[in-house]
């Protein structure tokens, strides 16, 4: 049985993935792409399950390598079942993946996990009344304390086993937009590709003008070099690799520029088709999430508030990049002259033992200026890279 874990980054899928597979993990590369692979294997009841660790995304267009990863592998690869993994303590936006994946395939299991940060920041998740919202079974889970995985693995194979299809919710659009999906979907019906692709999943992916959709590939046993120009992605350190035929040219090409006329370009359908799932999303909140206190506000919204105000923000944003200025370039003058002294005193120590053991003067001199002055020179700069780099890394995970 195959089975793909699925999230946004950082939900704790590693933590699932590690904890499942243990050392019997091969790590290597997407092929052609700087994203890691990480698949395992692993047995339970008699079945040998291959585990893989898909890279973390939070959308399945085509804007990035890893929702073209996620997304080619589970047309290309079909695993048996989905492990799709979400933060109990930002729900909104992990279920916005969930619906996207619900759109490719039916098989899927939902790992709400974080159950101790949505509770310590005052969220209670009814997991059974989600699992009947989107008519998928929910496992709630503390990845980082070993809480319920095992639940949520076997929770995976009983669906990764049936003998049907479920049948998970489907996103229901508004009445225009529906119209246009469904037009589309008629054109598309009679098409090979649909054997490929879910039918409304290439519809929704035509209106949206995804560049990815109708390439033909074919499968090779042989390693093929990747076609550095293609945008997609290709298994190469797998036994079997993909290699590009041709971009073939889907209907639809007059209904859509039928449709372009009316004010619908791509960026319309793909905001309107975006805003329809987050409505989704927002409809049903309700029925399963609470705040314990909802008119207090947690300390991240706070912060958020000044942070992200039209007023306040912009001469916050300046405070913060000129203090990652001054602590970079001003404040750690003093460390860098600490670094430039340090290396002078074991110069001078080690060149004074050079002096005692009578080396010669162009070895003395070698050590002196070449090695210690030429190394210390570049060591001083050390403190200020470590620190603009802690602040690059703080910003970044601060916008995450
Ligand atoms: N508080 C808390 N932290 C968790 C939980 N599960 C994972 N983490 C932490 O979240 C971080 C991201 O986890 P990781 O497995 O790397 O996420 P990935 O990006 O989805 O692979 C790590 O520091 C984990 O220790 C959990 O249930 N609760
Ligand atoms: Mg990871």
């Amino acid at each position: 049985m195959k089975i793909a874990l699925i999230g946004n980054p950082n939900v704790g899928k590693s933590t699932i993935f590690n904890a499942l597979t243990g050392s019997n993990q091969q790590v290597g590369n997407w092929a052609g792409k700087t994203v890691e692979r990480k698949s395992g294997v692993l047995q339970r009841a008699n079945q040998t399950i291959e585990l893989i660790d898909l890279p973390g995304t939070y959308s399945l267009t085509a804007y990035s390598q890893e929702e073209i990863i996620t997304r080619e592998y589970i047309l290309r690869e079909r695993p048996d079942v989905v492990m799709a993994m979400v933060d109990a303590s930002n729900i909104e936006r992990n279920l916005y993946l969930v619906l996207q994946i619900l759109e490719l395939v039916p098989r899927i299991v939902i790992g709400l996990n974080m159950m101790d940060l949505a509770h310590s920041a005052g969220i209670s998740i009814e997991s059974s009344k989600l699992a009947s919202a989107l008519k998928v079974p929910v496992v709630e889970i503390v990845a980082a304390k070993g809480k319920g995985i095992e639940e949520f693995l076997s929770e995976a194979i009983r669906v990764g086993s049936m003998a049907s299809d479920p049948l998970p919710v489907e996103v229901s659009y508004p009445a225009d937009l529906e119209q246009k999906i469904q037009a589309m979907e008629l054109l598309l019906v009679d098409t090979p590709w649909v054997t490929t692709y879910p039918l409304r999943w290439l519809a929704i992916k035509c209106l949206e003008r995804d560049p990815e959709i109708g390439q033909k590939w074919s499968i090779s046993s042989t390693k093929l070099p990747v076609n550095k120009t293609v945008n997609s992605c290709c298994n190469n350190g797998d036994p079997v690799s993909y290699e590009l035929q041709e971009v073939a040219e889907l209907p639809g090409e007059s209904l859509l520029a039928k449709y372009e006329e009316d004010g619908w370009t791509q960026d319309h359908f793909e905001m309107a088709i975006a805003d329809a799932k987050y409505r989704y999303i927002s409809s049903i909140l309700p029925q399963f999430r609470k705040h314990e206190n909802p008119n207090k506000p947690t300390l991240t919204d706070r912060l958020d508030s000044w942070i992200l105000s039209p007023f306040w923000g912009y001469p916050i944003m300046l405070v913060i990049l000129a203090l990652v200025f001054w602590m970079s370039f001003i404040a750690s003058a003093p460390l860098g002259g600490a670094v430039s002294l340090g290396m002078a005193w074991v110069a001078d120590i080690v060149v004074g033992l050079l002096q005692w053991g009578q080396a010669p003067e162009f070895v003395q001199s070698l050590v002196r200026d070449g090695i210690f002055a030429g190394v210390g020179a570049v060591l001083a700069f050390v403190p200020q890279i470590a620190i603009f780099f802690a602040f690059f890394h703080l910003c970044r995970i601060a916008v995450i």
